[in-house]
């Protein structure tokens, strides 16, 4: 077997990763992560997190530094043709925005300062359902614990030939991070309270969206959604015109957006067969991959980093069978992430979130998850 007993090999240095990597260190594993890339960061430009990923922030101690940087908007609005469908102050629902590279950044912090190893230009080929990692280079790693978290083209899931499933929604965006220029704003609409996050909506004559979120004082996250099908609206770099002609309160923060290149994403659900394989693990978009419209992709990919953790840990310690025990994961911890992922679709497919009031049913359920709860799956008698 491994010369060492608790040493697990992670691929992937995204938020799935570096999540699993650091909850597994603290917990007294020796661990190493390997990122294809010559450097950590983040691609992208916002984010919002939920109670569910901010539980497991709080526990790997990723928390202070992610506050310095981040912020709760006083309220969620969606607007339709302008008009105010809905203000939610979200009362009793724990969320933060910020930027991705911050996001990254925190976790980067933590998990170095827990003695996490992280390898870059280090590309995974594939491995084993007993625990074996190929490396681009020809050489290979052996480990207790393996986890994929290589994103939703995953190398270790398609080199175990996890059978999967992948839907496309007609809808996609374009994301950007911009500065806040809430001045210029509030004198183009003085009566709006520019902290919100704003969701606004057209769906008639054309559907052209602008999600509108600030990630602290000085930076915006605007995300554009247009049809795949509308060849204007799904430009890059964006066509300014179309998009002031029907955003004019937006013209100041949608001439900064102009200035960068941007990259359209089509929404997309990825569903695999199975989450686990022997020894081996899939987390994050590598295993879930999902429409953004719940903000839940990286939540639940940090949500199911934190509970596998914790789950091999404590197999481990009791000396049960490792893989039983991921499979027994799996079946705890998939329904909730199933049920982000079908909600998540549902929204980009019938667009219902211009109709605004969206903070009921799921949506609330997969916000207030709390994956560090040890009682979280006790059924309680009625
Ligand atoms: P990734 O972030 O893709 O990380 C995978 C890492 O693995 C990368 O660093 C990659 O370089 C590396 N890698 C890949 N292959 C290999 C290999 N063979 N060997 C070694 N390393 C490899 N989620 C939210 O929670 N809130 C939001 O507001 C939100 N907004 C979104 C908006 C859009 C438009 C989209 C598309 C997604 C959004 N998401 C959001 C989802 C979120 O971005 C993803 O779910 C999340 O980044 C997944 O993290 P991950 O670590 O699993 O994968
Ligand atoms: N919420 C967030 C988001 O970034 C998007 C959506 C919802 C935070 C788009 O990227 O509905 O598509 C959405």
């Amino acid at each position: 077997m491994t010369d060492s007993p608790r040493r697990a090999e992670i691929s992937g240095g995204g938020f799935a990763g570096l999540t699993a990597a650091t909850a597994l260190a603290q917990m007294g594993w020796r661990v190493r992560v390997h990122e294809r890339a010559a450097e950590l960061r983040a691609e992208g430009a916002g984010i919002v997190l939920w109670n569910n990923s901010l539980q497991v922030l709080d526990r790997i101690g990723a928390t202070p530094d992610l506050d310095s940087r981040s912020m709760t908007p006083p309220a969620y609005e969606t607007r339709m043709n302008n008009v105010i469908q809905s203000q939610e102050t979200l009362d009793g629902i724990r969320w933060r925005t910020m930027t991705r590279p911050h996001l990254h950044q925190s976790l980067l912090t933590a998990a170095r300062e827990s003695g996490v190893e992280i390898v870059a230009n280090s590309e995974v080929t594939g491995a084993t359902a007993e625990g074996v990692v190929s490396f681009a280079d020809g050489t290979t790693a052996e480990a207790e614990l393996v986890v994929g978290a290589d994103g939703v083209g995953s190398a270790v899931r398609d080199s175990l030939g996890i059978p999967l499933k992948r839907e496309r929604s007609r809808d996609g965006i374009t994301r950007f991070l911009v500065p806040r220029r809430k001045a210029e704003l509030t004198a183009l609409e003085p009566d709006t309270e520019w902290d919100n996050v704003i969701d606004f909506w057209n769906l008639e004559p054309r559907v052209l969206r602008v999600l509108y979120t600030p990630a602290n004082d000085e930076e915006l996250y605007i995300a554009l959604m247009s049809p795949a099908a509308d060849a204007a609206g799904s430009r890059v770099p964006i066509d300014l015109e179309l998009w002031t002609s029907v955003f004019p309160q937006l013209a100041p923060v949608l001439q900064d957006a102009a200035g960068i290149q941007g990259r359209y994403y089509g929404y997309q659900t990825t569903r695999l067969d199975h989450w686990t394989e022997g020894r081996v693990a899939l987390i994050g978009d590598a295993a879930h991959a999902m429409c953004p419209a719940l903000a839940q992709g990286a939540g639940t990919a940090m949500q199911n980093a934190w509970t596998l953790a914790v789950k091999a840990t404590e197999a481990l310690a009791a000396g049960d069978d490792l893989p039983t025990a991921l499979r027994d994961w799996e079946r705890l911890e998939r329904p909730v992430t199933d049920l982000a992922q079908n909600r998540s679709q549902w929204y980009a497919d019938t667009r219902e979130m211009a109709k605004g009031n969206q903070f009921v049913g799921e949506s609330v359920e997969t916000a207030l998850y709390n994956p560090t709860d040890p009682h979280r799956h006790e059924v309680h008698a009625a």
